[in-house]
């Protein structure tokens, strides 16, 4: 039985590898919902209905248990999912709870009342449809006080990896970091709020200087479901393979995909 991993294109990509690195023995089901790609400009009715159609995707193949990859999904669907859609004996999770777990250094699940935290000055970096969804200070409200969060927009930044154009995107960091700090000058940390910014983590970090910590997403998340399958074995089953599943063309996205992440991946139709 495999861990399934969802995402609305190739970006969950990042996710998957870093969660495969991290539990190697664990299967997965990757799936792409490429024909509905992007869903950062979608409107969170829209993209409540992809996602939950993906991860029923997911439910029917045997998947127990599902990562939603994708930071736009997680912010507009995840919690109206959480009240009422996901069958009892099945589990949902997004990636913006295990950043803001690991920002207020908490272990996964950790439900005690907020309290004060080393960091009070974020920076959050997402696309447009993230930033308006305000998921993240709602989330972060939840479990930490007296912390100022400046959301920045990164508007055109995941079309323009997508691309490969990488000279734009890493232009567009610098243009976003500048506009965060003209807003704040003087972030603590940053939060990698998008399946695709952990691949330009390094341009962030320059552009933010050295003395902000970033935190990559992917990373943060592969931590979190170690910890999670460690004290629920029974959610995720050995084999150590992935199968990668998309809704959109699979040679097409097969190529993309190859390119996207420099290693060959072959995707099949979902
Ligand atoms: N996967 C999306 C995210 O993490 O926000 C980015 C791609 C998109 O749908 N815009």
């Amino acid at each position: 039985m495999a861990v399934g991993i969802f995402d609305s294109g190739l970006g969950g990509l990042t996710v998957l590898d870093a969660v495969a690195r991290r539990l190697p023995e664990v299967e997965f089901t990757y799936l792409g919902d490429n024909a509905n790609a992007p869903y950062g400009v979608r409107d969170a009715d829209a993209i409540y209905e992809l996602t939950v159609a993906g991860v029923q995707r997911l439910f029917d193949e045997g998947c127990k248990l599902v990562i939603l990859a994708c930071n736009t999904a997680s912010a507009a669907a995840l919690r109206r999912m959480q009240e009422g859609w996901i069958p009892t004996d099945k589990r949902v999770l997004g990636v913006f709870v295990p950043l803001i777990e690991a920002l207020t250094e908490r272990r996964w699940g950790d439900n005690s009342p907020p309290r004060e935290v080393a960091v009070n000055c974020v920076a959050l970096f997402a696309t447009p449809a993230t930033v308006r969804s305000r998921a993240f200070q709602r989330e972060l409200s939840f479990r930490a006080v007296g912390v100022d969060v400046e959301a920045q927009a990164c508007g055109g930044l995941v079309d323009a990896i997508e691309e490969g154009d990488m000279i734009l995107a890493e232009a567009l960091v610098r243009s976003h970091v500048d506009a965060l700090k003209r807003k704040m000058p003087e972030p603590q940390a940053a939060m990698l709020g998008c399946t695709h910014y952990p691949l330009l983590q390094e341009t962030f970090q320059e552009a933010l200087g050295p003395d902000v910590r970033v935190f990559s997403q992917a990373d943060v998340v592969a931590e979190s479901l170690a910890d999670y399958l460690a004290r629920r074995p029974e959610m995720a089953g050995e084999g150590g393979s992935t199968k990668f599943l998309t809704t959109g063309d699979p040679r097409k996205v097969s190529g993309q995909a190859t390119q996207f992440l420099r290693r060959e991946i072959r995707f099949e139709k979902a």
